[in-house]
């Protein structure tokens, strides 16, 4: 088989990418090695920056989000029993989107296969050759036998634990990584929001987050040891402890509900540079990690990919590899403002088992300065709402 672009990877980086190159006369195959619902069955991401509504409007697939995802024009964070509002429409006139990952990949995925762009699930032992020529090719196992892909470029966008980034010679590859000491134990429940936005807590007890995917459905989180799992965890302490983390008068109007979902995600802030290698071109998880405190996870990799399909196109219409050169130093400095700032909003919103009581009070005093500067709020807005591609 011969395609212009093979895409390793069918979450949001790949499908997205797929999508835009497609819509421009630009042939891909997508290698997945879970199965489509496997995929849709993960609970992600929650809130897109306006880039990434924009890219969705541009591969034509925001039909569905335009009617069902919510505007937030800013949210709220606390202090124990403090809370405040980061106004983004008043501060910088400017909103996120609520929309779940999940929903997004769905759409993508919908329109790749109403596009009958191909896409091959289950693969098995993916290998990416030829990197440095102009005849890259890629091989894989499906359902027993082996396949071969012969291709202009590989775009990596097969996650954290894929093959792409491993396929950049170790001699090349720079890695820059911090793990924090406690993960993130998230829920959705079918209950109504205890909030119109989404509510950040900082408290003695730990980090919480109230964020939500419809007027109907809510997703919880709380800042947890790593050591815990799932298991120790009944939706009934989830619930308590949330509680106890959230201002007195969202805890007293939270309504609870049995949990659909239920898992624990550790957090890591990564970074590998380069992003591009002969031609392989990495993309999103494949490249980067973020804590998801200020989530950009998905809206991080959404740049990547606006970047790559520019470059792409500007090669195959017009012959002008500009793009494809400067792809890694330019989505590296959008990446890099990314990590900051999640590692920033990780650092002031979670407790550190090594924290001394100083550590505490820088804290507090730099949430209460948010709390009091326009100016600060208005820096935080920038960075939350999402910089400029
Ligand atoms: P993905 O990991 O989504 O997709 C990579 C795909 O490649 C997967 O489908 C995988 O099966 C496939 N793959 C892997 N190896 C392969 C191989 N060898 N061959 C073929 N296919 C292969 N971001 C936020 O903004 N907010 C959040 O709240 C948030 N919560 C998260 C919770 C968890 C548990 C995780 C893991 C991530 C979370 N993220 C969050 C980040 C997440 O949304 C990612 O940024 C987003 O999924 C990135 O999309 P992709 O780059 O497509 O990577
Ligand atoms: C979510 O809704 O899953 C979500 C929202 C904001 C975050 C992280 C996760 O910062």
């Amino acid at each position: 088989m011969r395609i212009q672009v093979a895409i390793i990877g069918g979450g949001p980086s790949g499908l997205l990418l797929g999508q835009l190159l497609h819509r421009q006369g630009i042939e891909t195959v997508i290698l997945e090695r879970q199965t489509r619902d496997h995929v849709l069955g993960r609970i992600r991401a929650g809130i897109l920056e306006k880039g990434t509504a924009s890219l969705m409007r541009e591969a034509g697939v925001a039909d569905r989000m335009e009617r069902e995802c919510l505007i937030h024009d800013g949210i709220m964070l606390s202090y124990g029993n403090d809370p405040f509002e980061i106004n983004f429409r008043q501060l910088i006139q400017s909103s996120v989107i609520v929309y779940g990952q999940t929903e997004l990949t769905y759409d993508l995925y919908h329109a790749r296969e109403a596009n009958n762009a191909k896409t091959v699930f289950g693969v098995e032992e993916v290998r990416l050759y030829n990197l440095d020529r102009p005849s890259p090719y890629v091989t894989y196992r499906h359902r027993g036998q082996d396949r071969h892909i012969d291709c202009d470029f590989i775009a990596g966008c097969d996650g954290f634990h894929g093959i792409s980034r491993q396929s950049v010679p170790r001699s090349i590859r720079r890695e820059y990584e911090k793990v924090y000491p406690f993960g993130w134990l998230g829920i959705l429940s079918e209950t109504p929001p205890v909030n119109d936005e989404l509510i950040y807590a900082s408290s003695e007890r730990g980090f919480a987050l109230c964020s939500m995917r419809n007027p109907n459905l809510s997703r919880y989180y709380i800042q947890c040891a790593l050591s815990d799992t799932v298991h120790e965890w009944s939706d009934n302490d989830f619930w308590d402890e949330l509680r106890r983390r959230i201002p007195a008068s969202k805890a007293e109007a939270l309504v609870t509900g049995p949990s659909i979902e239920k898992s624990i995600a550790p957090l890591r802030s990564f970074v590998t540079e380069p992003m591009h290698w002969g031609r392989l071109f990495l993309c999103g998880d494949a490249a980067h990690i973020v804590p998801p405190t200020g989530a950009k996870g998905l809206n991080t990799a959404v740049s990547d990919v606006n970047y790559l399909y520019l470059a792409l196109i500007a090669h195959f219409q017009e012959g002008d590899n500009e793009g494809l050169d400067r792809y890694s130093e330019q989505a590296l400095l959008r990446v890099w403002k990314a990590e900051r700032f999640s590692w920033w909003f990780t650092n002031l919103m979670h407790r550190f088992p090594d924290q001394s009581q100083f550590d505490r009070k820088m804290q507090r005093a730099e949430i209460t300065f948010l709390r009091d500067s326009t100016s600060a709020q208005t820096v935080m807005a920038q960075n939350y709402v999402g910089l400029p591609y």
